[in-house]
């Protein structure tokens, strides 16, 4: 197989809903040495994109999504521990509390923003999806953490983010963590709203801002 059938049949797995045949491509490329981030930019992305625009318009229900999820994350499965492995970062620059915030269970763009982070350095406190600002805060004082990652998929769930930034000032915390906020709705003009330290539209971009933040940009 080619690159670009490989990287084709990424893309056209997630659509149909094809966890297996995903799992396999994925590890596909793996064994033709392609880059795991060129198969989730230019595979795994574009097709789940298409399922969100398909299901928009009317052409795709639920269950198209969930199976179009499910597909992305066997692929993810066999491809993160690879970007991980990958990394060069041995240094711990800073310890990350992140979650998806509360009424929200979407968990792929979180989980790629976390091993993103791992693997660029960071040591990540993954609490999962639908986490209410309680456990975010319980989690920076468990962990001591320096950053706060919210991630917010859906219109009605972005106002969480200013949520857990007031519960972060009303426990004194807000003065010894940044707070970083994402999600395919948020712009920087909403972090700036609610005064959050800094907004990333993508996960590459979340690094950069991560090491930003925690004044370790080179
Ligand atoms: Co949902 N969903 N969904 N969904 N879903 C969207 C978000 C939607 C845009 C689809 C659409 O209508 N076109 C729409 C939201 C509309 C809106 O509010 N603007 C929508 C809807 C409406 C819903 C439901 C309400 C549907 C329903 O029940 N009627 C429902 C809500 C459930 C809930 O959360 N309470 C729902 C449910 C679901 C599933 C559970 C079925 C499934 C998620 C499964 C899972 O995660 N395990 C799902 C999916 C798969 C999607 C789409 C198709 C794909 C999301 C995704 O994983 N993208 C999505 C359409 C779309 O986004 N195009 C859609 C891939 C991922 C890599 O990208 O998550 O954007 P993303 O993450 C990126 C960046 O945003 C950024 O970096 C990531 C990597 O580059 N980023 C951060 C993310 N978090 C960050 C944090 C950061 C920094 C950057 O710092 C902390």
């Amino acid at each position: 197989m080619t690159q670009q059938e490989i990287l084709s049949g990424l893309e056209r797995a997630v659509i149909v809903g094809e966890p297996e045949d995903a799992a396999e491509l994925a590890k596909q490329a793996l064994e033709q040495g392609l880059e795991p981030l060129l198969c989730i930019d230019k595979g795994l992305t574009p097709g789940i994109t298409q399922v969100g625009e398909l299901f928009a318009s009317g052409e795709y229900y639920l269950p198209d999504l969930v199976i179009g999820a499910e597909a992305m994350k066997a692929a993810l499965a066999i491809l993160e521990p690879v970007l991980v492995q990958s990394a060069q970062q041995r240094q711990v620059l800073g310890r990350v509390v992140l979650g998806t915030v509360e009424g929200d269970l979407h968990e792929i763009g979180k989980t790629l923003v976390g091993t993103m982070l791992t693997a660029n350095g960071f040591e990540v406190i993954d609490i999962g999806v639908d986490k209410a600002a309680a456990d975010f805060i319980a989690a920076v004082q468990e962990h001591q953490a320096t950053v706060v990652g919210a991630s917010a998929l859906l219109t009605t769930t972005m106002p969480q983010q200013q949520t857990i930034i007031a519960a972060l000032e009303q426990a004194g915390l807000r003065g010894q963590v940044k707070v970083m906020v994402g999600g395919a709705p948020v712009t920087q003009t909403w972090a700036d709203q609610i005064s959050a330290d800094g907004y990333a539209p993508d996960a590459i971009a979340a690094v950069s801002l991560a090491k930003k933040l925690v004044g370790a940009s080179e």
